[in-house]
């Protein structure tokens, strides 16, 4: 480390710029040079991605034990190309070595879809002559055809195509006016289109036709509310100061902050990566979690007339959760003192470019952090809690999903994600019978039932990598009442099932028994409770997979089959649908399946594992939903259990404390910014704490 510090110290001086840390994204330059390296000897490519190759978990861990003695890993870049004749080629280019370490090609499969391969779609659908005489039967008629939308989604995948072409369903869309959504006017055919032919190979159409809806538009824009009565007038500023500005410190990409300390990534496909988490126990930096992310997620949709069976979009592995990630805006995105970093990716002639702001750091109020009052003689200690929030915000078509990683002073990590922006619909006629798989949440568009599920891969490093994973569930004692062992009947404990091999270490959520899932190090235990050091996985939005055993769905996502999966770790397994996954059939099913079933007896107990779960949401759509849906947050909390000692925030300086005896403790730190909401005349509404023992 400290040898590290003085390169970049005397590089400052040369005017050569610092090493990047091994787990920091691609540079620009970084990126340019891959691209130099790889056009050398394949001239007519273009790129699908250029992006960091991770280093070796042994060789990065032996690199940070003693900098000084064991080699700083190489810069590698992990490139995917596309060659004439949609031949994908999956590469590794060792940047320091200026050269090409691996270069393949992959046969059978589609690597995702990107932005611009997007934009391409919609001015080939508005011209093709069976879309013009579509939209003509349901109402649109050719001089209109500019008013025609489509959102573009990978075919997933259809039997009838198969993987070998590549291929996007366009589903349809039109809008009276430019400034109008779309989604309240979908349309009821689907064209697919060829990606390398640049054309339309075939349209889905419904045996029952749905002209084009004829409601009025339903616009969530300035103008149109304004129109319709305006905005609320009653909201009064409310300012967030941070006057000696952040707690939190930055060295590159490597945040310190309240005792937590951690490396800030991004890649084009899971988006935000945290490695090498650590908390500062009095002096002593324990390592808790390797790497965590979201690896990937699927947004089935239920209904079963044909082709929306198509409609399960894999948004971090068919379309990349960093690709599709928002610049981030001051004020409006996040409020406060906001530190922020720019993602930069490769475009398809292999040039670089930059997201600026696609990450934000800062840190909110959390409320109470604990407090409590001595009802006999009223001595109170009240200790307010702070959040550090590291978001991204990614638009996948219609939807917005905002991711939230936030660390707490206890020791919690909890992933917050809402979800925002814009339902899918499909259009309905007049007293159409939705047969409970939709809602109609406006005149003439149904939105149809589906669920959102994400898998979490997370790389537990409690106290060392050698780690096992427990299933926690609450449970009765034996015995019935009367009975020598439970004469009264209550008794209760926390029931606890080693997950052993790769074949077996899969659970299910169980709310009946409140279960939980315990990373644990039995190598070391809890001085007081005699338990091994853990990290709790508490997740209680767990819905099972609704797409049947064996639908398509079920076969290509197969992260989503259990709400836990643990696999013994391997560095290259970091897509649990694949790492190509646009048109896989899941016949054989990809990603975690098939590393469960090439060694169904590994063991997963004491050693080096990788936590996959799976969890979301199951949305029924309602009108409250349209025209965009107010952001419904869910989360998960990553929990310190027989990890420390005692309350590991303790030190966090309270806001109010008195004691019996009135002995003065410590500074006043009352908040003198808070005022009271109204002058009621009391005293104390010059906004002041209650006195205390602190002034
Ligand atoms: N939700 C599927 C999707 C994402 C991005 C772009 C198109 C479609
Ligand atoms: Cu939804």
């Amino acid at each position: 480390m400290v040898l590290d510090r003085l390169k970049q110290v005397a590089s400052h001086v040369t005017g050569q710029t610092a090493p990047p840390h091994p787990f920091d994204p691609l540079s620009e330059v970084e990126i340019e040079k891959a691209v130099g390296i790889i056009r050398k000897d394949h001239s007519d490519v273009f790129f699908n991605a250029v992006t960091l190759w991770e280093p070796r978990k042994k060789e990065m861990m032996a690199w940070l034990a003693n900098p000084e003695q064991n080699a700083r890993p190489a810069r590698k870049a992990d490139v995917v190309c596309i060659a004439p004749g949609s031949k994908v080629y999956d590469g590794v280019v060792d940047l320091d070595e200026e050269r090409i370490v691996s270069w393949a090609q992959t046969e059978g499969v589609q690597p995702l879809i990107t932005m611009e391969d997007l934009q391409i779609v919609e001015s080939v659908v508005r011209k093709d002559p069976k879309v013009i005489e579509q939209c003509g039967i349901i109402g649109i008629p050719p001089e209109d055809m500019y008013k025609v939308h489509c959102d573009p989604w990978t075919i997933g995948y259809d039997e009838r195509f198969g993987t070998g072409v590549r291929l996007q369903q366009a589903l349809m869309y039109y809008r009276p006016h430019v400034d109008d959504n779309q989604y309240t006017y979908p349309l009821d055919f689907c064209p697919i289109f060829n990606a390398d032919k640049q054309e339309i190979i075939h349209i889905d159409i419904p045996k029952v036709r749905r002209p084009l809806n004829k409601a009025p538009p339903n616009n969530y824009h300035a103008t149109s509310i304004e129109a319709e009565g305006g905005f609320r007038q009653d909201l009064k500023p409310i300012n967030i100061t941070q006057p000696e500005g952040v707690s939190f410190k930055m060295d590159g990409r490597i945040i310190d902050w309240q005792k937590w300390k951690f490396h800030i990534g991004f890649n084009y496909k899971e988006g935000l990566v945290l490695s090498n988490i650590s908390f500062n126990d009095k002096g002593n930096e324990r390592p808790i979690f390797w790497r965590i992310s979201l690896a990937e997620m699927v947004v089935p949709y239920g209904n079963p007339e044909h082709p929306h069976q198509r409609k399960h979009a894999f948004d971090l592995g068919e379309y990349g959760g960093g690709y599709m990630t928002n610049s981030l805006s001051l004020g409006c995105d996040c409020k406060g003192a906001i530190h922020y970093m720019d993602a930069a990716f490769v475009n398809r002639a292999g040039q670089a470019q930059t997201i600026k702001n696609a990450i934000c750091i800062h840190e909110e109020d959390a409320g109470i952090l604990f407090k409590h009052t001595d009802f006999r003689d009223d001595a109170c200690t009240v200790t307010r809690a702070r959040k550090l929030i590291i978001s991204q915000i990614f638009t996948a078509a219609n939807y917005e999903y905002c991711v939230y990683w936030i660390f707490h002073q206890d020791g919690t990590i909890q992933l917050e994600i809402k979800l925002t922006g814009i339902l899918n619909t499909y259009p309905m006629n007049d007293g159409e019978d939705l047969e409970g798989y939709g809602t109609e949440v406006y005149p003439g568009v149904n939105a149809h039932n589906h669920q959102h599920l994400f898998c979490m891969r997370i790389d537990p490093n409690i106290d060392g990598p050698n780690n096992t994973v427990f299933v926690a569930d609450a449970a009765r004692g034996a015995g019935e009442v009367g009975s020598k062992e439970n004469y009264y009947g209550n008794a209760f404990y926390c029931k606890k099932t080693k997950l052993e091999t790769q074949a077996t270490g899969t659970s299910d959520y169980d709310g009946n028994t409140s279960r939980t899932w315990e990373m644990c190090n039995t190598s070391k235990l809890n001085p007081y409770s005699k338990k091994p050091v853990s990290y709790k996985l508490v997740s209680r939005e767990v819905p099972p997979l609704l797409p049947k055993e064996n639908s398509l769905v079920w076969k290509r996502a197969g992260f989503a089959r259990h709400a836990i999966h643990v696999t013994k770790y391997n560095d290259d397994q970091i897509h649990p649908a694949g790492r190509h996954v646009p048109q896989t059939s899941g016949e054989p099913s990809q990603g975690l399946p098939a590393w469960l079933s090439a060694e169904p007896d590994a063991s997963i107990a004491d050693t080096d594992i990788v936590l996959w779960h799976t969890f979301g949401i199951t949305h029924f759509p309602a009108p409250e939903d349209f025209p965009v849906m107010p952001a419904e947050p869910f989360s998960l909390l990553l929990r310190p259990r027989n990890f420390f000692t005692r309350n590991p925030c303790l030190d966090v300086p309270p806001s109010y404390c008195s004691v019996p005896s009135g002995v003065r403790q410590g500074n006043s730190l009352v908040d003198r910014i808070s005022r009271l909401a109204f002058d009621g005349g009391n005293e104390g509404d010059k906004g002041e704490a209650k006195a205390c023992c602190a002034k």
